[in-house]
């Protein structure tokens, strides 16, 4: 039975990968490129410069350290403006049931994100009080797939890898908790994710204790 609950945080409580889009998209357009959906997939779980590297790439530019810097910080001007228009309980389905039982339940919750926005989005949306722990974007060296963003999780709230269940939407992510030793729900609606140990559609379909 698991004993600390490790969430990522875009496409497992909140569906700001839609803001992540319309960001980028409106970033490629400064040097005409057709950002499509289909990439976008692509940067789920990617830390920001390596989803700017990937783009670029895609549209065959290369830019200067500084101007990618420049790109990335106006990207993520636009994303934040998104962000602040969500409202409190703006969170995917099933997350506040889930929360409320975890807590009541006595188990550890924590995050473990890419994003350098983590707490701004869980202030928006009304979660931030459930977590023990915040492992995001700002406290991380080594993006997904590397294991640290769950292994600093555990270590934070004080809890063996083991004993720990990761809840992810992103193949990265996956690779992650396994690497690191923890069993990995996949919340994969389109059925596109592999190597985990469970599959919901969305967090409204846990039954934590059967993990
Ligand atoms: P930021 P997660 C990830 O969040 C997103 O899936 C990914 O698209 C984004 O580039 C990354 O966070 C960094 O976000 O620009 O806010 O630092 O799924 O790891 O919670
Ligand atoms: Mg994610």
């Amino acid at each position: 039975e698991a004993t600390a609950v490790i969430f990522d945080l875009d496409g497992v409580l909140v569906d700001t990968a839609v803001f992540h889009y319309q960001a980028w998209k409106q970033l490629a357009k400064q040097f005409d490129f057709d950002f499509t959906e289909v990439e976008n997939e692509q940067l789920k779980g990617v830390s920001r410069v390596d989803s700017l590297n990937l783009i670029l790439k895609w549209a065959n530019r290369e830019v200067p350290a500084p101007k990618k810097e420049q790109l990335a910080s106006l990207k993520n001007t636009w994303y934040l403006e998104l962000v602040e228009k969500m409202k409190y309980g703006d969170v995917l389905p099933g997350t506040l049931d889930l929360l409320t039982y975890l807590k009541a339940a006595d188990k550890k919750i924590a995050l473990g994100s890419a994003s350098k926005n983590a707490i701004r989005i869980l202030e928006k949306t009304g979660i931030l009080h459930y977590f023990d722990a915040i492992i995001d974007g700002n406290v991380v060296k080594n993006s997904k797939p590397d294991p640290e963003v769950f292994l600093k999780a555990a270590a934070e709230v004080g809890i063996m890898p083991a004993a720990c269940v990761v809840l992810e939407d992103a193949q990265a992510g996956i690779e992650a908790a396994r690497t690191a030793n923890m069993p990995v729900i996949a919340v994969d609606k389109s059925h596109v994710l592999t190597n985990y140990n469970a599959r919901v559609n969305d967090l409204s379909e846990i039954l934590i204790s059967d993990y």
